[in-house]
């Protein structure tokens, strides 16, 4: 007799391992690199001396609060909504200066795990009392959709940390015109984009000696190895980084040493890696201004302003429909 499978459905992970792994040139998603031990390496990543978007986003945030915070409704009152709050770290230096000059205003972070909107809300009860916040769990467009259908004031749309690199153009269009439909014309947008440089200061910052960023790109196979029961050998790939001037696209691989087989229990997959096979997991986008005025302009949003570190390496964006 046949035996009967049960049914069952794939997790996003799992489909991403199938299809990636089964394509060639093999690919695996970054957003699956974000477990309890990936968001761990990522706060130590962002912890690095050559990681320097983090440090110029804090400057930016700091020494400039006073102006970006301008172009909000401080009086009338609005909704500050952060967009993959984390721990709010940068945030928080904006939030001191809206207590300070007494702006009526609700700090909504939005994030995906609970863990790091509890520990958010504890600090934020600690270190600024005064800050009314509401934390909401959830995907960013679910929250969204949820908040233009109820909220007459304005919206601050706050999107840290040059995420929208991890996305390529088309789907960071997207993204934008997903934010686009539910803002209202005086509802402002502020988003941070790592600017093109000196290649090799961008090359270290995604390769650094102490092999961070190697632990956190191969996070991918640990994950895949606990979670789907596989027998990937780590010390068998190792990470590399490359970056494209012309087009400003950093990307990470994992590179196969050698020719191996690696078996996917639970997806009883079996694959087969060639010697210095690749699997490409992120991309890392870096931008100029045309660039920027340009995916706004598809998303049918105007930058506003420009806020820039004094280095000239990171830049936030004002933007309005
Ligand atoms: C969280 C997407 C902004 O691409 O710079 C850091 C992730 N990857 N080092 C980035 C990351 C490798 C980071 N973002």
């Amino acid at each position: 007799m046949e035996s009967i499978r049960k049914p069952t459905t794939l997790t996003e992970f799992e489909k991403d391992v199938i299809s990636g792994l089964n394509d060639y040139p093999k690919h695996l998603s970054s957003k699956f690199i974000y477990d309890q031990n990936g968001d761990r390496l990522f706060q130590d990543i962002m912890a690095m001396p050559e990681y320097y978007l983090t440090a110029c986003e804090y400057n930016i945030l700091k020494n400039q609060s006073d102006l970006i915070a301008e172009k909000f409704n401080l009086q009338s009152g609005f909704d500050l909504i952060e967009l993959g709050a984390g721990d709010g770290k940068k945030t928080k230096l904006l939030l001191s200066h809206l207590s300070e000059i007494d702006a009526n205003f609700t700090y909504l972070p939005v994030d995906i795990s609970q863990n790091v909107l509890d520990e958010l809300g504890a600090a934020l009860e600690d270190e600024l009392p005064k800050v009314n916040f509401e934390l909401l769990q959830g995907s960013y467009f679910d929250v969204l959709n949820q908040l233009s259908s109820y909220n007459k004031r304005q919206k601050v749309i706050l999107v840290l940390g040059s995420n929208i690199g991890n996305l390529m153009h088309s789907d960071a269009i997207d993204f934008l015109k997903k934010i686009q439909k539910n803002m209202s014309s005086e509802d402002l947008l502020f988003m941070g984009f790592d600017q093109k440089k000196h290649p090799q200061i961008i090359l270290d910052a995604y390769n650094d000696s102490k092999g961070i960023t190697e632990a956190f790109n191969k996070n991918l196979l640990v994950r895949i190895n606990r979670e789907l029961d596989a027998n990937f050998d780590l010390e068998a790939f190792f990470h590399w980084e490359t970056y494209d001037p012309e087009t400003g696209t950093a990307k990470s691989f994992l590179v196969s040493k050698t020719d191996q087989n690696v078996r996917i229990a639970n997806l009883n997959l079996e694959v087969h890696f060639k010697a210095w096979e690749t699997i490409h997991t992120e991309i890392s986008q870096k931008y100029d201004d045309d660039t920027v005025e340009w995916l706004a302009s598809k998303a049918s949003l105007n930058i506003d302003r420009i806020f820039e570190s004094e280095n000239g390496f990171y830049k936030n964006y004002t933007f309005k429909k």
